[in-house]
């Protein structure tokens, strides 16, 4: 059986390659790994040159971005950036509306410079004698009976404020009377030929009694009052020639004869039926100041002989 084994070794040789048994022998003997290290070998290459690749191309890759974003002075488009950059600075000058906001609290300050303005307008009518909104009463009067001084009509029934006032009705309630809305309160006397009259609730009033005179002082509290005084009819000239070379105009108030004294102060004054007495009404208010006319013409029309 060995001498078999021998015998086949030449064949071998046959090949044209002479090896020598040992080394045959060697060669078959050799593990596998020995095959497999060129095999790793490549893979090694393959991953340096895989590795090389990724660096090489992420350096051109930023290469590539600097040039095209970067701050570079020769990139065109990084020339308009630059330049939206002092956009950005004019941003700054619109910050200047913030000197212009404190240019806002100057203007508050010609604000209270009106203010002043519209301060002489109330001291302006220290007297209360204007009519504003033309309604025949004053501003002292609207203030008495709580009406508009822009509002004609205060209570909106159809009839202006001072047309309700002189004809006895009440200005801010519709349908109304001066008395039944308690703005009037009704004096009387109960002497033989006395009277009664209203005047405004608020208004102090003082009576007095001399002989045959009695008086009615009606005080507004304003500088500016009523008087209402009853003398024998005897005293009658006596109180014309006091009162001087006036006009006098004859009058029919609530269907009582009247006359009527135009001038400063103004004057009412009725007689009794049998020419015995004579009541006198007198608006008395300072020079340039009479406020309470449409109210005088109120309680003048008020007036009635008592009982
Ligand atoms: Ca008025
Ligand atoms: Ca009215």
């Amino acid at each position: 059986m060995l001498g078999q084994k021998k015998q086949e070794r030449p064949k071998v040789a046959e090949a044209g390659v002479t090896v020598a048994p040992q080394v045959v022998d060697q060669i078959r003997v050799m593990p596998e790994r020995f095959y497999l290290t060129p095999r790793k070998g490549v893979n090694r290459t393959f991953i340096i040159f895989g590795v090389l690749v990724i660096v090489v191309g992420g350096l051109v890759a930023v290469a590539l971005w600097v040039w095209k974003f970067g701050p570079l002075p020769g990139n065109i488009p990084g020339g308009p950036v630059a330049t939206a950059t002092p956009v950005a600075t004019p941003t700054a000058p619109a910050g200047a509306p913030t000197p212009s906001a404190s240019a806002t609290p100057a203007v508050p300050s010609p604000t209270p410079s009106v203010e002043p303005t519209e301060t002489p307008t109330p001291s302006a009518t220290p007297s209360g004698a204007i009519d504003e909104d033309n309604d025949g009463l004053t501003l002292n009067e609207e203030r008495l009976y709580g009406t508009s001084p822009t509002n004609p009509d205060s209570d909106g029934d159809g009839y202006q404020d001072g047309a309700e006032v002189r004809n006895g009705y009440s200005p801010r309630v519709a349908g109304k009377t001066l008395v039944d809305d308690g703005q009037f309160q009704t004096e009387s006397w109960a002497l033989p030929y006395g009277f009664s009259l209203s005047f405004p609730s608020g208004w102090a009033v003082q009576q007095s009694l001399e002989g045959d005179v009695a008086s009615l002082e009606i005080d507004s509290r304003l500088g500016e009052r009523f008087t209402a005084v009853r003398y024998p009819a005897s005293e009658l000239p006596a109180l014309q020639a006091q009162w001087g070379n006036v006009e006098t105009q004859a009058v029919t108030i609530n269907g009582l004869p009247a006359m009527h004294i135009a001038g400063t102060p103004s004057r009412y004054y009725f007689t009794t039926a049998d020419q015995t007495a004579v009541v006198v009404l007198t608006y008395e208010a300072p020079a340039g100041q009479a406020s309470f006319a449409t109210t005088f013409e109120a309680t003048v029309r008020s007036f009635r002989w008592y009982p």
